[in-house]
């Protein structure tokens, strides 16, 4: 659930405290710099520079915690709280700074000022050491362990991966197994040279299948999002031969097999979902997290000599490669906008998007389509900027959906 629609989107003029960048006018006073912040992160440009990271780190960690008790409204508070912040081109000095922002609550709004105060958070202190939380942050940690798993592995009294591996009764699956095996490679973070060079790795297969497909990269690597470092690679996939799409994705994943590095193979790790994808069924008036394209999940070994600079703290393992974390997708090439627009992110950014559209506009937006419910009917686009201008939104650069 994304939280209970705004019927009228409420719009904050806010008066900034007076701050250092605030330039002095003739007469001694101060200039206070007037911004207009929307409740809803698509309605804001937020860039990879955050000037409030120690507030908005406090704020995650307390989001990721109700995440983990399972109470999603108020992990959403916290995230939106987080993301307000986020995009603010200046550093909050005293709360007052922070009147008239939307999103930020009372609970929100204490934890801040004992930070600004005091340095730091009693209540994100205390959840930074708490057992459960520190057991379900490195469970969830896994390649393949969800929430629920890690709860359950927690009742079961496990704490730590010996135990997990050394425990009778547990089974993991191929891909739990996976993530145990590559767990160290995995949970470090991917680096844009890596990243790049996963992109040639994927497109020299791709080129291989079909030279007339299109290959984009998405997520946090996407070209202009701007982000130095990912969890993992995201690649759009497709084909302008309409019905093609699919079968260009098992060619992919086919000739990745086949390909050998080394003398070792390509692919550590490939889980492949078939499309589910039929317009016949949309609009869905559910929310679904993922979307019915194909797709494929996959763990790809990595040679240093094809990164340049290197692999990206990898000094001294002695190994030469590192295993990454690849998403490949394939939509339908009418499908792309949808699809670039759901796969960049950031999380926060669509989630809001998606809000917008339903509140603000009686809309239905996912990554296949967008749907006028007012006029019954879909709306076609074959850029993103289409799709914002349905929405009647101003365009938001990819480098600027940081949220
Ligand atoms: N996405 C989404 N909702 C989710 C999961 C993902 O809207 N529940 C979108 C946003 C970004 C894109 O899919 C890829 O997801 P991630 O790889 O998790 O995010 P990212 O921005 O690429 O960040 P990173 O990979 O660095 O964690
Ligand atoms: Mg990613």
């Amino acid at each position: 659930k994304e939280g209970k629609p705004v019927a009228v989107e409420t719009r904050h003029l806010i008066e900034v405290c007076v701050s250092d960048t605030s330039p002095a006018l003739p007469d001694g006073t101060s200039s206070t710099p007037l911004l207009t912040v929307s409740q809803y992160a698509c309605k804001r440009r937020t860039t990879t520079v955050n000037n409030n990271k120690i507030l908005t780190d406090a704020l995650e960690v307390l989001a990721e915690s109700y995440e983990f008790k399972e109470i999603p409204g108020r992990c959403l508070a916290f995230r939106r709280a987080s993301s307000v912040l986020k995009s603010l081109p200046w550093a909050v000095r005293c709360l007052r700074d922070t009147e008239g922002l939307p999103c930020l609550g009372e609970h929100s709004k204490a934890v801040m000022e004992e930070i600004l105060q005091s340095g730091h958070s009693f209540e994100v202190e205390k959840t930074l050491s708490d057992e459960k939380y520190q057991t379900l942050k490195l469970f969830t940690s896994v390649f393949g362990v969800g929430p629920k798993t890690a709860e359950k592995w927690y009742r079961g009294g496990l704490r730590s991966f010996s135990d997990v591996l050394a425990a009778p009764g547990i089974h993991l699956n191929r891909m739990q197994q996976s993530g145990f095996l590559h767990y160290g490679d995995i949970s470090r973070a991917v680096s844009k040279a890596e990243a790049r060079a996963l992109g040639n790795l994927i497109d020299e297969a791709v080129r291989a299948v079909t030279p007339d497909a299109v290959l984009a990269l998405t997520g946090g690597f996407r070209r202009y999002r701007g982000k130095e470092f990912g969890h993992d690679v995201d690649f759009i996939v497709t084909t302008r031969e309409p019905g093609k799409e699919e079968k260009l994705l098992t060619g992919i994943i086919e000739r990745l097999k086949q390909q050998v590095s080394t003398l070792f193979g390509l692919l550590l790790y490939c889980e492949y979902n078939a499309s589910t994808f039929d317009m016949v069924k949309l609009p869905s008036h559910q929310f679904e997290a993922m979307d019915h394209f194909a797709k494929c999940f996959l763990i790809v070994r990595l040679e240093g000599g094809r990164v340049e600079g290197g692999l990206h703290g990898a000094e001294g393992d002695g190994r030469g490669w590192r295993a990454v974390r690849v998403d490949l997708v394939s939509p339908p090439m009418d499908r792309y906008a949808f699809a670039l627009l759901g796969w960049t992110g950031s999380r926060q950014f669509e989630r809001d998007l998606r809000r917008f559209a339903r509140a603000e506009r009686r809309m239905l937006l996912d990554n296949h389509t967008l749907y006028d419910k007012t006029k019954k009917e879909f709306l076609a686009a074959t850029t993103e900027k289409d799709i914002f201008a349905h929405l009647g939104l101003e365009y938001i650069e990819p480098w600027q959906r940081n949220a």
